[in-house]
C-alpha cells in the first residue's frame, strides 16, 4: 500500500484498538477469507456456494438514538441527526475502542462507493478498518473494494473505524449502553463502536455513503439520499425514463427496483435496475439532472421475498453467487435457510434453527408462533447477481433522472400515485413524508412518524438546510423531474393491502410517465394529479385489487384537512425553512378548503 497517508491512519489506530495483526483485504481476497470465516465458524454454508451468518441477538438492527453526527459547528445540529460537538465525542469513541480489538486481526478495507471514474469520485473513497472479518465479507459485496481506489487520493478519503466490542457485555437498551455510532462529519471521519450489524457495521453503505455523502453533497453542490433508481424503457417508442426515489427503510425500495422484471406487463417494457438504497444526484455542466448508484450489491430484506413477490431477488440468490444470509431461519443437518414468506413453512422440524440458534423444535409452547426468521433479517448478493442489473450500472456519467417519487407504509389517505409538478411542491412532498416505522429500526416498528424524503434516520445538518439545499439542486436542472406520491400500503377495514403491490408497481409509474409526456391528463386533486381509472393499464389485474381500486384512486377529503395540521407541526420544529416550502403548504391547504 503506497499512500503514506492510509498508512499512517492505520498505525494510528492498530495502536488504539491493541489489534494483534493488521491485514489489507482486496476484493480478490474474498475466497480466501470465505474459507478462514467458515473455518473460524463465523459462517456457515447456506448449501452450494452460498453463506449463513447470525448476528448477536441484542444486534439485529440500526439504532436510531446512539447514532450520532458530530462536528464542531452547532449551526449544524438538526432536529434528527442528533447534533453533538466532535469534541466531546471523539474523545469518547477513543475511550471505548482503546484497546477493544486486542488479540483480533484488523482488516484494512480500501473501498469506493461510486462508479470508477464518476466526477463524485473524490467523495466517494475511504478505508474502513474493521476487527470482524463477516463485515469484510459484505463489504466485499456491498462496495468495490481494493488498494486501487486509494493508492493515488492523498489524504483525500474518509476515515472509518469500525469496532465491534464485547457484544454480550454492552448493555444494549439499557442506560449504560455502550454501543455510539458517530459520524465527524466536518472531519470526513467515521468511528461506530458496539455492533456487528448492517449500517451500523458496514461504514461504507451508510455512515459514509448516506450520513457523510449527504455532508459532502451539502458543502459541494450534490444530494445523497436513501433512494432506488430504477430504469423503464418503452421498447415500442425506444423511449427510456429512469425513476429515483426514497421510502423509508424496510418499506419497499429494494423490491420496487429489483421485482420489476421485463415481462410484467407483457412484453413492451423493459424495467432495468439500478440501484435499491442509495442514489448520489447532482446536475452536469448540461444542466441535466443525474444520478448514480454509489454501492456494488444488495443488503436487502428478506421477509416475503419469494418466486412469486419478487423472483429477480430470488434468482439474484441462487446457490454458487456467495450470497451471504443474516438473521434467517438455518437448518444445521441440510444447510437450507428459511424465512417468514419465503415459501410454506417446513414441517419436518428435524435441525431448524430460528435466527437466534435455538432449536425449534424444542420451542416451548408460548414461543411456538414466534417467527423463525428476524423480521429485518437480509440477504447480501453483488449487483452482478442482479438479473435485470442495468447494462450501464457502473457508467461515470450515471443516468438521467426523469422522475422522483416518495412512498411509505401508510395505511389510510395516501392514494395510489398522485404526481406533482411543481419543485417546491414536490420537495414539500418528501419532507412531510409521513409512514409506519419498520423492523428496520430497533423497536419503533409500526410507530407512525415523519420521515423527511424517508432520511431521518440519515440525516447529517439541519432539516431547514437540507430543504434549501434540495432547492437549489433541483432548481439548477434546465428539465425539471415531475415528482409523485405513491402508497402500495393502504389497508381494507379487515387489515388486506388495497393494492397487490410488488411487480404490479410498475402500472402506476408507467402512468406517471406518461403524464409527465402529456400523453394522459389524470384527474386534477388539492394534492396533486391523480390517474383517472382507464388511463391506468389494468390488464391483467386480479378482481379483487380491480374492486378495490376506486378506493386507492380517492381523495379523503376530511382526513387530509386534519393531516393538514399535522403537517404544520412537524414543519414547524424546523427553524429556517424556506418560505419557498412554508408556501407550498398554504397552497395546498388552501386547495383542500375550497375544493
Ligand atoms: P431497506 O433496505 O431497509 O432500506 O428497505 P427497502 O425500502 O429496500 O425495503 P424492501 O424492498 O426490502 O421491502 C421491505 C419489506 O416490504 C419486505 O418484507 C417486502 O416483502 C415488503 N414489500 C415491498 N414491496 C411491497 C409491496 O409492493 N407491497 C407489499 N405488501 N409489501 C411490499
Ligand atoms: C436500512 O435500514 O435502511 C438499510 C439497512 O438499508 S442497514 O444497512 O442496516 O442500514
Ligand atoms: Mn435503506
Amino acid at each position: 500500500m503506497s499512500n503514506t497517508h492510509v498508512r499512517e491512519y492505520v498505525a494510528h489506530w492498530a495502536g488504539v484498538t491493541g489489534a494483534e495483526r493488521v491485514e489489507v483485504v482486496s476484493a480478490a481476497d474474498d475466497a480466501r477469507l470465505v474459507q478462514e470465516a467458515l473455518a473460524a465458524g463465523e459462517l456457515l454454508p447456506a448449501g452450494d456456494g452460498n453463506y449463513y451468518s447470525r448476528s448477536y441477538f441484542k444486534d439485529v438492527a440500526r439504532t436510531e438514538e446512539r447514532t450520532v453526527v458530530a462536528t464542531s459547528d452547532e449551526a449544524d445540529k438538526g432536529v434528527y441527526n442528533n447534533w453533538k460537538p466532535a469534541s466531546e465525542m471523539k474523545p469518547k469513541l477513543i475511550e471505548l475502542m482503546t484497546g477493544a480489538s486486542a488479540g483480533k486481526t484488523m482488516y484494512v478495507i480500501p473501498y469506493l462507493m461510486s462508479p470508477k471514474g464518476s466526477p463524485l469520485e473524490k467523495f466517494a473513497a475511504g478505508v474502513e478498518l474493521t476487527d470482524n472479518i463477516n463485515v469484510v465479507l459484505q463489504m466485499i459485496r456491498m462496495s468495490r473494494v481494493g488498494v486501487e481506489y486509494i493508492n493515488d487520493l492523498g489524504d483525500n478519503f474518509v476515515k472509518a473505524v469500525h469496532v465491534t466490542g464485547d457484544l454480550p457485555n454492552l448493555g444494549q437498551g439499557t442506560p449504560d449502553d455502550k454501543r455510539n455510532f458517530v459520524t465527524v462529519a466536518d472531519e470526513r471521519t467515521i468511528l461506530h463502536f458496539g455492533s456487528s450489524y448492517g449500517g451500523n457495521a458496514l461504514l461504507g453503505k451508510i455512515a459514509h455513503g448516506l450520513r457523510q455523502g449527504a455532508y459532502d453533497g451539502w458543502k459541494n453542490g450534490f444530494l445523497v439520499e436513501q433512494f432506488m433508481l430504477l430504469g423503464i424503457t418503452d421498447k415500442e417508442t425506444g423511449a427510456k425514463y429512469n425513476i429515483c426515489g426514497g421510502f423509508p427503510s424496510a418499506s419497499g425500495k429494494t423490491n420496487l427496483a429489483m421485482t420489476l422484471a421485463p415481462d410484467a406487463l407483457g412484453d413492451r417494457y423493459y424495467v432495468e435496475f439500478y440501484g435499491d438504497d442509495i442514489a448520489w444526484i447532482w446536475v452536469d455542466e448540461d444542466g441535466v439532472l443525474r444520478g448514480f448508484n454509489p454501492e456494488n450489491g444488495v443488503f436487502g430484506v428478506a421477509k416475503d421475498t419469494n418466486e412469486k413477490t419478487n423472483p429477480t431477488a430470488i434468482d439474484s440468490i441462487k446457490p454458487g453467487v456467495g450470497a451471504i444470509f443474516t438473521n434467517v431461519a438455518y437448518n444445521e443437518k441440510t444447510q437450507e435457510v428459511w424465512w417468514e414468506g419465503r415459501g410454506d413453512k417446513p414441517t419436518d422440524l428435524d435441525g431448524w434453527l430460528d435466527w437466534k440458534g435455538e432449536r425449534i423444535a424444542d420451542r416451548p409452547a408460548e414461543e411456538a408462533d414466534a417467527p423463525w426468521a428476524h423480521p429485518n433479517s437480509r440477504f447480501t448478493t453483488t449487483l452482478a447477481n442482479v438479473p435485470n442489473v442495468a447494462k450501464d450500472f457502473e457508467d461515470p456519467a450515471g443516468v438521467e433522472i426523469h422522475g422522483i417519487i416518495f412512498g411509505g407504509r401508510t395505511r389510510d389517505r395516501e392514494p395510489l400515485i398522485r404526481a406533482i409538478n411543481d419543485v417546491a411542491e414536490g420537495v414539500y412532498d418528501g419532507l412531510t413524508l409521513g409512514a409506519e416505522a419498520t423492523a428496520a429500526t430497533d423497536g419503533l416498528e409500526g410507530v407512525l412518524r415523519y420521515d423527511p424524503m424517508s432520511m431521518r434516520p440519515f440525516m447529517s445538518y439541519s432539516e431547514a438546510d437540507y430543504a434549501q439545499h434540495w432547492l437549489d439542486v433541483i432548481g439548477a436542472a434546465k428539465e425539471k423531474p415531475v415528482f409523485a406520491h405513491v402508497n402500495w400500503f393502504q389497508r381494507g377495514d379487515d387489515g388486506r393491502f388495497l393494492w397487490p403491490g410488488y411487480r404490479e408497481n410498475l402500472r402506476p409509474l408507467l402512468w406517471l410517465m406518461q403524464y409527465k409526456n402529456g400523453e394522459v391528463k389524470g384527474v386534477e386533486t388539492p394534492v396533486g394529479v391523480i390517474p383517472a381509472r382507464e388511463e391506468l393499464n389494468l390488464d391483467g389485474l386480479d378482481e379483487q385489487a380491480l374492486a378495490d381500486l376506486d378506493t386507492i384512486l380517492t381523495i379523503d377529503k376530511a382526513r387530509w384537512q386534519q393531516e393538514m395540521g399535522f403537517r404544520e407541526k412537524h414543519l414547524a420544529q424546523f427553524d429556517g425553512l424556506p418560505e419557498a416550502i412554508w408556501e407550498a403548504h398554504r397552497r395546498v391547504a388552501e386547495a383542500l378548503d375550497k375544493s
